[in-house]
C-alpha cells in the first residue's frame, strides 16, 4: 500500500528519529490518542493545522453553494430541511476550527490565511449549482465523499479532530440522504425532473472524485500523514471505495454515471474508472476555478462586514484582560 506512495518531503525513517519522535511515533502506532498539551513533532503539529484547518474552511466555505438555493427550495419542508443542512456545515466548521485552536493556532489566524490565499479549501466548492437537482447531487455525491474520507477520520490520531469527527460523521450521513431523497424523487419524476438529475450527475461526478486529493502518485503529504495517523487511507483507496459504492446507486435511480469507460473487474473486486481530468484539478486549487473569486469575495465580504461584531463580542474580555493585568502590575 505504501509503495505506491511519494516518500513526504522531511519524513525520517526510525533510525533518523531523535529519541523523542521515536517515542511518539511507537505511541501513534500504539493506537494512543496525542492530546493537546503533550509533545508533538513541529511538523506533526502543522500538519494537522493544516488539514483541520482546510477542513474547517471547506465546511463554511461549503454553506455558499447549497446557500443559494434556500430562498428557491420548492416546498416548505424542503427549505427547512435544507436550512437545518447548512447550519449544521457551520457548526462542523466551527468544532473543527476549535480542534485546531488547541493547536496554538487562532481562528482569525486560519480565517487570515484562507482570505489571502494562503490556505485551501476543498475544490468541489467552486462549481457552481445550477439547478434544484444540484442539491440533491451536492448531498448524495459532495457529503458522499465527504463522509467516505470522514468516517475513518473518526480514528485519527490526533485526540480533538478524532472527537470532532465522531459528531460530524453522524450529521453528515443525514446530508447524504437527504440529497438522495431528492435525487429519488426528480430522478422517478417527470421526463424533464429526471433529465435534471442526470445532468446534475453528469456535473458533479468528476468534481467529487477529485475531492479525495490527487493520485496517489502525486499526493505529497499522504506517507508521512499516514504514518503518523492524521489520515488513515490513501486518496485513492478512498476514491476506489466511494465509486464502489455510488455506482449501485446510481442505477438504482436509473441514472447514468458520465463515464464510458466504468466497468466492473471481478479481478480487483472493484470498478474500473475513468480518472477525472487532473489539469483541471490542479488548475481549481490554484485559484482558478469556475466560482473561486465568488466564493472567496463572499467569505472576504462576510469577515469584513463581521468586524464590529466580533469587537463587540471580545471588548469586554480585553477590558477584564486588562484590569486584571493592572491589577498583578500594581500587587507587585
Ligand atoms: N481540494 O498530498 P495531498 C465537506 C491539496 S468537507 C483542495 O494528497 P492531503 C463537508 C492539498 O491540500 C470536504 N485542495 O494532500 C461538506 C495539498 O496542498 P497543500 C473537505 C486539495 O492533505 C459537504 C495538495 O493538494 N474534507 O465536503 C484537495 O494529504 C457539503 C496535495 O494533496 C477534508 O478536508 C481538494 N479536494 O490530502 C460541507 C477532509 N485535495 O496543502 C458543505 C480532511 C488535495 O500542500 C457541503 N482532509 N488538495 O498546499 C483530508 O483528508 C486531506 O487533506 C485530503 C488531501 C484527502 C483532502
Amino acid at each position: 500500500m505504501y509503495a505506491q506512495l511519494v516518500k513526504s518531503e522531511g519524513m525520517k525513517s526510525p533510525e533518523e528519529m531523535s529519541p523523542e519522535e521515536r517515542a511518539f511515533q511507537e505511541r501513534v502506532d500504539r493506537n494512543e490518542k496525542i492530546e493537546p498539551k503533550e509533545w508533538m513533532p513541529d511538523g506533526y503539529r502543522k500538519t494537522l493545522i493544516r488539514q483541520i484547518g482546510q477542513h474547517a474552511h471547506s465546511e463554511i466555505v461549503g454553506q455558499l453553494p447549497e446557500g443559494n438555493w434556500i430562498t428557491r427550495a420548492p416546498t416548505l419542508e424542503r427549505k427547512a430541511i435544507l436550512l437545518a443542512k447548512v447550519q449544521d456545515e457551520a457548526g462542523h466548521g466551527l468544532y473543527l476550527y476549535s480542534a485546531a485552536e488547541t493547536l496554538g493556532v487562532t481562528r482569525d489566524e486560519l480565517t487570515e490565511k484562507l482570505l489571502s490565499g494562503n490556505m485551501k479549501y476543498s475544490s468541489i466548492f467552486n462549481y457552481p449549482t445550477l439547478t434544484w437537482a444540484d442539491m440533491g447531487a451536492v448531498g448524495w455525491l459532495v457529503d458522499g465523499a465527504a463522509i467516505m474520507n470522514q468516517v475513518p477520520l473518526q480514528r485519527t490520531s490526533y485526540g480533538p479532530y478524532s472527537r470532532a469527527m465522531i459528531r460530524i460523521c453522524k450529521e453528515e450521513s443525514f446530508h447524504q440522504r437527504q440529497g438522495y431523497a431528492i435525487m429519488m424523487k426528480m430522478a422517478k419524476g417527470t421526463p424533464e425532473q429526471k433529465e435534471m438529475a442526470q445532468d446534475a450527475l453528469n456535473r458533479f461526478w468528476f468534481p467529487a472524485l477529485m475531492m479525495f486529493g490527487p493520485s496517489d502518485k502525486d499526493s505529497v503529504h499522504s506517507a508521512q500523514s499516514m504514518a503518523w495517523k492524521i489520515k488513515m487511507n490513501t486518496n485513492d483507496e478512498l476514491r476506489q471505495k466511494f465509486v464502489d459504492e455510488t455506482v449501485p446507486q446510481a442505477e438504482y435511480l436509473g441514472l447514468t454515471v458520465p463515464d464510458e469507460t466504468l466497468s466492473w473487474n471481478e479481478e480487483k473486486g472493484g470498478y474500473d474508472f475513468a480518472e477525472p481530468d487532473w489539469s483541471e484539478f490542479f488548475e481549481v486549487i490554484k485559484g482558478n476555478g469556475p466560482c473561486n473569486e465568488e466564493r472567496l469575495g463572499a467569505r472576504r465580504d462576510a469577515w469584513e462586514k463581521g468586524a464590529w461584531f466580533r469587537e463587540g463580542l471580545t471588548a469586554y474580555a480585553d477590558k477584564a484582560a486588562a484590569r486584571r493585568a493592572n491589577a498583578l502590575v500594581a500587587a507587585e
